[in-house]
């Protein structure tokens, strides 16, 4: 009997204590915290702030192009993704009318043909997809106006003793952004949002200062600059900063997904994101 009472107890407490964190990670509802974005895509990151309404703008994939990299839901990237895709289908519909002879047959094989309306209907289809479920004319600027003031970049800087909620999302495959200082990660897995709540409390700048730090640090530099004498070039210095990097095997350029991570004062965040143009500023150029 004691034999399974007292597991019994030790379980019950170890997993509601567990609980109780998980969701304390999880299901913050701390209005404090700021929502940061990290977008994972194959290869590299990006990271959206929400700005001052601290309310990050949707976005939808069907939105992504070249110049719009998360798919941000804004007035002027819909009427940019219609012009690409009209531009995509006109190249093609020439290509088309190109290939005919005199007499409006097809000097092509039919299958490069097939293949050419497959991709043509593919993307007036994204296109309709756009309009049906995206576009909502002239309602865009008021159901959308949390994208405006959101800024893109592609390092993560984060305040000490500042709550965050950090959202994950990726483009492709299955990532998994991972800070290994802070012992942190979660999946990033397309088609779906994922995130947890994390308070920063160690900056970049006191880091640097932890004896084991130092000593570490030194280590590196000393092979770190061996092997740039070895090869006659200029000696440099190595410092500790913080990293984002992928945790899960996500494709051939899987090591190259590192994004620097500073965690720095208030004011250095200021100067830091005043520099940085919202997706709005952006938009008028
Ligand atoms: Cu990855």
């Amino acid at each position: 009997m004691v034999w399974t009472i007292v597991p019994a107890i030790a379980l019950a407490a170890i997993v509601i204590y567990g609980l109780k964190t998980w969701n304390d990670i999880m299901f913050n509802n701390d209005e404090d915290a700021k929502v940061v974005e990290v977008y994972a895509f194959q290869f590299g990151w990006w990271t959206r702030y929400s700005g001052d309404d601290n309310t990050l703008g949707k976005a939808d994939y069907k939105l992504i192009t070249a110049t719009n990299p998360l798919g941000v839901i804004t007035d002027k990237n819909i009427k940019d993704s219609y012009a690409f895709l009209d531009g995509e289908v006109d190249k093609i519909s020439t290509i088309l009318e190109d290939s005919k002879n005199d007499n409006g047959e097809y000097f092509i094989p039919s299958s490069q043909v097939d293949s050419l309306v497959e991709k043509m209907e593919r993307y007036k289809r994204q296109k309709y997809r756009i309009q049906s479920g995206i576009d909502k004319g002239h309602l865009n600027d008021s159901i959308y106006k949390a994208a405006n003031d959101d800024v893109l970049v592609q390092e993560l800087h984060l305040v000490k003793d500042q709550p965050y909620a950090m959202k994950f999302r990726s483009k492709d495959v299955i990532h998994c952004p991972w800070i290994p200082h802070m012992r942190m990660q979660m999946n990033a897995v397309p088609g779906m949002e994922t995130g947890f709540n994390f308070t920063p409390t160690v900056s970049t700048v006191e880091m640097r200062s932890k004896p084991e730090v130092i000593e570490h640090y030194k280590n590196i530099n000393k092979i770190h600059n061996e092997r740039l004498n070895r090869l006659g070039e200029q000696e440099e210095k190595v410092e500790f900063n913080y990293i984002l990097m992928c945790n899960k095997i996500c494709g051939a350029a899987h090591s190259n997904m590192k994004m620097d991570v500073y965690v720095e004062t208030a004011e250095e965040f200021n100067t830091w994101i005043s520099e940085k143009k919202t997706i709005a500023q952006k938009a008028s150029q």
